[in-house]
């Protein structure tokens, strides 16, 4: 059993994931627009990872007799100006839904909330691995640059990672 004020608050990271789920397939969409088939793969890949991460919530308030709300979910961007600002707006994103899930594991530690609270740590550690992952793409192209022939570069590094992710 939880809280009516935890399955608000975890209905609100449902949405936030499925968002977040739009926007890297939209980003997806993008990249292949651009003819950026590693940068693609990659997006897609980390699209059906928040899918899996709001599904995942769903599970747990059908076990601890929730309510789990399908949310209706915003348009995403479907223009970026280059390959950095979308890096850079996935990575705003990743800290958005890093501070909602810290805002949650406070709020089940000051009901003394245990289950949700372990519930919660899967997802307190998912956030550091995609926030770093998130930062290295951009020192990445920092440090080489976006010029189309770095982006050829880039996008081979991209299609590596999604395809290690994916073993
Ligand atoms: Fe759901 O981990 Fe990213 O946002």
């Amino acid at each position: 059993m939880i809280s009516k004020e935890i399955e608000k608050a975890l209905n609100n990271q449902i949405s936030l994931e499925g968002y977040a789920s739009h926007l890297y397939l939209s980003m997806a969409a993008w990249c292949d627009r651009q003819g950026l088939e590693g940068c693609k793969s990659f997006l897609m890949d980390q699209s059906d990872e928040e899918r899996f991460h709001m599904l995942k919530i769903y599970e747990y308030m059908s076990e601890v007799d929730g309510h789990a709300r399908t949310p209706k979910i915003d348009q995403p961007p479907e223009d970026f100006k280059s390959v950095k600002s979308l890096f850079e707006l996935l990575y705003e994103h990743e800290q958005k839904v890093t501070q909602s899930i810290h805002d949650l594991v406070d709020l089940a530690y000051s009901e003394k909330d245990y289950t949700t609270l372990n519930f919660l740590q899967w997802y307190v550690e998912e956030q550091r691995e995609e926030e770093d992952m998130a930062r290295s793409i951009l020192d990445k192209i920092n440090l080489i640059g976006d010029s189309p022939q770095s982006l050829y570069f880039i996008d081979i590094e991209l299609e590596k990672i999604s395809g290690d992710s994916s073993d």
